[in-house]
């Protein structure tokens, strides 16, 4: 996790910002400790960890009562950089809209991109920039949802840091995290990253027309998520030109409605 590799991100330098916000946002102080600077023994990195995670996971509870309450269907796109999540939640949303009422937060580094295309859509978003840090963490979700002021029976889409290995860690409350990977990115993610494979619910194969140009084995990559994980169900997509499409927004629908 991002006391091990190095990123991890004091809470004053998170920034929160919408659409035509100014680009210095604003932030959010809390007592969390960080370790800038700091050199630790291994076991004392250890230990640091399991205080973060823990702390997280009770953030995660608090959020997660906050959806079931207010019956919010919340989502986690988490992949690596670049396998179409944004692209995925502008189709997604384009379909679901105006019947179903969305918001998204969006998670990067640094930028306001995503936010501006989600905003886009008409749905409601804001951006966490992470500045160093590689994952949102559950006390993010909470305070963009302060912001957000979500209405009952909605749907929350929250798009994570691109970054196949430390998302995987942070419960944020949602009900499932969704892996998307794309056909460039080599059918052999799912050993690779396992971790991430193993958190996740949701499979989506993303950039399929893009199969007769590389060596991507779809059945391979199946077979390897499910050697991870045997429950993943998974979704084959183009969300450019939109094959798959419509199952996976059923799904969706689905789950709504469930
Ligand atoms: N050919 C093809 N390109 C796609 C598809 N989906 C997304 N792309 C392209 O892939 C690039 C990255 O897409 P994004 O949606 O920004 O990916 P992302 O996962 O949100 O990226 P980060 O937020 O930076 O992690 C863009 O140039 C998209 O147009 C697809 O189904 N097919
Ligand atoms: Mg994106």
């Amino acid at each position: 996790m991002c006391d091990t590799c190095g990123c991890s991100q004091p809470p004053e330098a998170v920034t929160y910002r919408k659409p035509g916000e100014d680009p210095h946002g604003h932030t959010h102080d809390h007592d969390h400790p960080h370790s800038h600077g700091q050199h630790r023994h291994e076991s004392r990195t250890i230990a640091v960890e399991t205080d973060v995670l823990a702390k997280n996971n009770l953030i995660a509870a608090q959020n997660r009562g906050y959806f079931d309450a207010k019956n919010i269907l919340t989502l986690n796109f988490v992949s690596s950089p670049g396998s179409g999540k944004t692209t995925l939640l502008e189709k997604t949303i384009q379909k679901l809209t105006p019947k179903h009422k969305i918001a998204v937060i969006e998670g990067d580094q640094q930028t306001l991109r995503d936010a501006e295309r989600i905003e886009a859509t008409g749905a409601p978003v804001i951006q966490v920039n992470t500045g160093k840090g590689c994952h949102l963490d559950a006390d993010m979700i909470h305070k963009s949802l302060h912001e957000l002021s979500l209405p009952d029976n909605s749907i929350l889409f929250i798009e994570n840091v691109g970054n196949l290995v430390c998302p995987a860690l942070f419960d944020l409350g949602e009900a499932m995290k969704v892996v998307v990977i794309s056909v460039t990115e080599g059918e052999d993610k799912p050993q690779k990253y396992p971790h991430m494979f193993d958190a996740a619910d949701i499979c989506v194969i993303n950039k399929t027309d893009l199969l007769p140009y590389v060596d991507f084995d779809v059945e391979k990559c199946r077979q390897y998520a499910l050697e991870v994980n045997h429950h993943l169900k998974f979704f084959e997509v183009s969300a450019t030109k939109g094959d798959g499409l419509n199952d996976w927004i059923s799904w969706v629908k689905e789950l709504v409605s469930s």
